[in-house]
């Protein structure tokens, strides 16, 4: 079927949240909603006052922009504009934005009648956003311990973040978020190589059933998870890469967990203490 047609088949009217049918409808590709305008409304918003903050700071390098939160003196207050109260806004605005970009794959996921799989999992992205600019910083009394926006500016903060606890590789939860995303990366390219070595064979070739992908697996490591089993573990696991990530920055920072300026190192002391594997018993 033509791309076209097909669309046409799906475009349905209804399943909307808010605003019935008076924004039903599609610009070329894109179902708008109401929610597509919110989109590109704080999304045109947030971007102007990005551009409007680099053209007071005086640079249009892109690597150079940076629209900092307020300074720590100003805890959780409205910082004037240019000391943060920009960054302020962009961070209502960008939440606006990522809200409605999930609002609007709800409302897509309830005209096709399909599960709500995809806006929950962006959902645990926007979180953890959330945790890094406003969860955290609440915790810890001041918006200055969120991240500037800016293409390198907030690489040297996630650098000073990691060095402020000592070594962040450290952090437990820290290294439970990093495996999460090594596995999630594992689990993506077995499944992408095996279902094009079974199902896109050579010219002349028959494409290979779901059996031979099974069996390829119990040949292998004596154990085949299924072919929904392995959508189901890449959801699972590339979630919690993203949840335990957020995870991993709330615990480092707040003081009824681990203080600002403790080091991660020191949370293993407990480790060489072990008496389980000293030679002594
Ligand atoms: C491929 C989907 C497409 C998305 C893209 C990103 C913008 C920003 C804005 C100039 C996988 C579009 C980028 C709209 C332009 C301005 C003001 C997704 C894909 C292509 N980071 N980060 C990048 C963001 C954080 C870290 C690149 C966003 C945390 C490290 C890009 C956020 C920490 C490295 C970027 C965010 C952190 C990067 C590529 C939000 C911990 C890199 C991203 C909203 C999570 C890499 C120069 C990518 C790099 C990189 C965007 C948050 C760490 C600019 C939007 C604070 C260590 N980050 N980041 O491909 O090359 O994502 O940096 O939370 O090495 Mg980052
Ligand atoms: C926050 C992005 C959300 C995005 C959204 C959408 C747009 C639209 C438009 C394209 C969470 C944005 C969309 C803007 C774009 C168009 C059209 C995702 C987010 C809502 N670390 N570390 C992590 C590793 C070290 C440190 C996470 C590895 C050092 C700190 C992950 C290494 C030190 C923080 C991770 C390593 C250090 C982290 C990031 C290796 C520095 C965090 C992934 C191999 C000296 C951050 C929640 C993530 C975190 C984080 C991996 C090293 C510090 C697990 C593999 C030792 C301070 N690190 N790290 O969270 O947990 O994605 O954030 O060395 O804050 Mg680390
Ligand atoms: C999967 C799958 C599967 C498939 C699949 C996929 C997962 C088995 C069957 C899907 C996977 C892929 C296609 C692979 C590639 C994907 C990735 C690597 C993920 C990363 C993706 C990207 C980097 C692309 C990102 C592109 C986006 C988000 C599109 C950008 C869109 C817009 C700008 C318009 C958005 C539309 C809206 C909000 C609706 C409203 C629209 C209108 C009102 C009209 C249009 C208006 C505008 C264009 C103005 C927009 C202004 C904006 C946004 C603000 C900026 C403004 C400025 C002033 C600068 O499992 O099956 O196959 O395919």
């Amino acid at each position: 079927m033509a791309l076209l047609s097909f669309e046409r088949k799906y475009r349905v009217p209804g399943g909307t949240l808010i605003g019935r049918d008076l924004f039903d409808f599609w610009v070329g590709p894109f179902y708008v909603g109401f929610f597509g305008l919110m989109t590109v409304f704080f999304a045109s918003l947030g971007t102007l006052l990005i551009l409007w903050g680099a053209a007071q700071q005086g640079t249009w390098n892109p690597f150079l922009i940076s629209i900092n939160p307020p300074a720590i003196e100003y805890g959780l207050s409205f910082a004037p504009l240019h000391d943060g109260g920009l960054w302020q806004i962009i961070t209502i605005c960008a939440h606006g934005a990522f809200i409605a970009w999930l609002l609007r794959e709800v409302e897509i996921c309830r005209k096709l009648g399909i599960g709500f799989h995809i806006p929950a999992a962006f959902g645990v992205a926007i979180f953890a956003y959330t945790s890094l600019v406003v969860i955290r910083p609440i915790l810890m009394g001041a918006w200055g311990h969120a991240f500037p926006y800016g293409i390198f500016s907030h690489l040297d903060w996630v650098s000073y973040t990691g060095y402020q606890y000592g070594n962040f590789h450290y952090n437990p939860v820290h290294m439970l978020a990093v495996s999460l995303f090594f596995t999630t990366a594992l689990a993506l390219s077995l499944h992408g190589g095996l279902i094009l070595s079974a199902a896109n064979p050579e010219k002349g070739e028959e494409a290979k059933t779901p059996d031979h992908e099974d069996t390829y697996f119990r040949d292998f490591i004596g154990y085949s998870i299924g072919t929904l089993g392995i959508h189901r573990l890449g959801l699972l696991l590339a979630v919690n890469a993203a949840f335990w990530s957020a995870i991993c920055i709330l615990i480092s920072g707040p003081a009824w967990i681990w203080p600002e300026g403790s080091s991660w190192i020191d949370w293993w002391e407990w480790w060489p203490r072990l008496t389980t594997f000293s030679a002594g018993g």
